[in-house]
């Protein structure tokens, strides 16, 4: 194998991209590294062990919460805590933020960090790939202090860093810092990610869309017109449908070849599906790093001010043209941008 840089050399060679960063940043994204090997241990054994299934509760989002779902949200809230490294946690599967501090001085520290521990996990049973997204920003209240909603409702714009793991094929670890996106490949045999997709980025143009058009009669006007667009015979149309079901899986998929992936407003999801604060800003965070472009149709995700800790948005995310295209047909019908 080629000499490929490991993530622990890539984040210390990196540092020094960090603003006003003592290591405190490097030490939480090692602490993210560790976590996701624990998981990644129990994803690719679920089939052979009691993991796999129900686990007989629903998270605050109404959702049956799939065994795994709940392991991998305690072991990134266990790994994120013992190393003393955040301030308060805030994960799909936790009804409300998390403070962190009191006794070991975690009031001290600088970051945050929101989280979806285990994304598509209906997945899980079926053996279709599965990811963690994850998303940091520095605290807004004062050092010394509990943390506060308001240090989780930033808007997007204001992440330090974000990232996804698939949990395919292979195993991938993705993020940005703010400064481009690199990809790494972990070597199971070794335990350690390898720099794999350097400078990772997104092409302008696609031929991928990815949408459940199971829903299609309950999309908005501006979607289905996009979607009869995509398929008409013309210029390099139709383009392929694609679509896992899983947002980490499709979208590393489009951003390597080229797509777009839409999770628009339904009357079965009035808001769209997706939540805004740890799928859709770490995902256009990344997305835009790499030359791609995020919207809820109408204004840039990472420019929305969140209101609440678990809103959801509509996601129109990918390669810039067809994101473009898209929000074309959506602006027909601006009444439907009140979602
Ligand atoms: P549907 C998984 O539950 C998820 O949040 C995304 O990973 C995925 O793209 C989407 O929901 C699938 O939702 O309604 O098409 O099954």
């Amino acid at each position: 194998m080629k000499n490929h840089t490991t993530l622990g050399e890539f984040i210390i060679e990196n540092q020094k991209d960090f603003l006003y960063s003592s290591g405190e940043l490097s030490r939480l994204l090692s602490s993210i590294k560790l976590a996701l090997k624990v998981v990644n241990h129990e994803v690719n054994k679920a089939g052979l062990v009691d993991i796999v299934g129900n686990a007989g509760a629903t998270n605050i989002q109404g959702e049956d919460q799939q065994k795994l779902d709940v392991y991998a949200n305690e072991v990134f809230m266990r790994t994120l805590v013992n190393r003393q490294i955040v301030c308060g946690i805030a994960s799909e599967e936790e009804d409300d933020f998390v403070i962190i501090g009191g006794k070991n001085k975690s009031h001290d520290n600088k970051y945050v960090v929101l989280i979806d521990p285990l994304d598509g996990s209906s997945n899980i049973d079926v053996n279709v790939s599965v990811g963690t997204i994850f998303s940091i920003y520095r605290r807004v209240s004062p050092l010394g202090t509990p943390v506060g909603k308001d240090d989780f409702l930033q808007p997007g714009n204001l992440q330090v860093a974000a990232g996804y793991v698939v949990y395919g094929t292979s195993t991938m670890l993705v993020y940005s810092t703010g400064h481009g996106v690199n990809g790494f490949t972990l070597n199971p045999a070794l335990g350690t990610f390898y720099l794999s997709h350097p400078n990772m980025t997104f092409p302008e143009d696609g031929n991928i869309y990815s949408i459940n058009e199971g829903y299609y009669i309950h999309f908005p006007q501006g979607v289905k017109d996009y979607l009869k667009y995509c398929q008409e015979e013309k210029e390099n149309r139709p383009y392929s449908a694609r679509y896992i079901g899983s947002l980490v899986s499709d979208f590393h998929r489009n951003m390597i070849k080229g797509g777009i992936y839409i999770y628009p407003t339904s009357s079965k999801s009035p808001k769209g599906k997706l939540r805004l604060l740890y799928e859709c800003n770490p995902i256009a965070f990344i997305a835009e790093q790499a030359g791609g472009s995020a919207s809820d149709g109408y204004q840039r995700i990472l420019n929305i001010k969140p209101k609440e800790l678990h809103q959801r948005v509509p996601f129109f995310c990918g390669s810039k043209n067809m994101v473009a295209k898209a929000e074309e047909f959506m602006a027909k019908y601006p009444e439907e941008a009140n979602y």
